[in-house]
């Protein structure tokens, strides 16, 4: 019981923080070409138009890489983005690009950097997966698999009230 409140505590403080995402942890799938090595995939549960995927992205090589563009058969357009707070509202901006010094692992999570999925052809369900293709200034890509996940939080504590699950984008 007590152990149960604390964890409440816990939710409650670490939600305003994490935006309403609370990514689990999850199978730990990787992908690697060349050098780059691209981990912790995932999508968020969507039952609206747009959804967003996050993920790790290594560099192990000596030079810069440039991540320029994503493409997936599941959106009908995907592109980098940006989160940053204006007024205090959150604004999403798109981003040419995302540089990975060598030896750097850049973040894409809620409440920061993600790729943005425009246009779903479908709803995505938590334990689905897509296919997201990387491609990189020099012509490098990469396919990537990303595993659905709800993006838990906001509504959880509401126990009781319906229980939907939505995405916010
Ligand atoms: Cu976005």
């Amino acid at each position: 019981m007590k152990a149960f409140r604390v964890l409440l505590v816990l939710l409650v403080l670490a939600l305003p923080v994490l935006a309403g995402a609370v990514p689990p942890a999850g199978a730990a799938e990787t992908f690697r070409a060349d050098g780059i090595l691209v981990s912790d995939v995932w999508a968020r549960a969507s039952k609206v138009r747009n959804s967003a995927a996050y993920m790790a992205i290594t560099n192990e090589g000596e030079e810069a890489v440039r991540l320029v563009a994503v493409s997936t058969p599941i959106a009908k357009r995907a592109e980098l983005h940006t989160t940053r707070i204006v007024d205090g509202v959150m604004k999403m901006r798109p981003l040419k690009a995302i540089d990975i010094p060598p030896g750097e692992t850049v973040r894409l999570e809620p409440g920061g950097r993600h790729v943005m999925l425009l246009g779903l052809r479908q709803p995505l369900g938590p334990g689905e997966r897509i296919g997201l293709t990387l491609r990189f200034a020099d012509g490098r890509e990469i396919a990537v698999t990303a595993e659905v996940r709800r993006a838990s939080g906001m509504r959880m504590k509401m126990k009781g009230s319906g229980g939907g699950t939505r995405a916010d984008g």
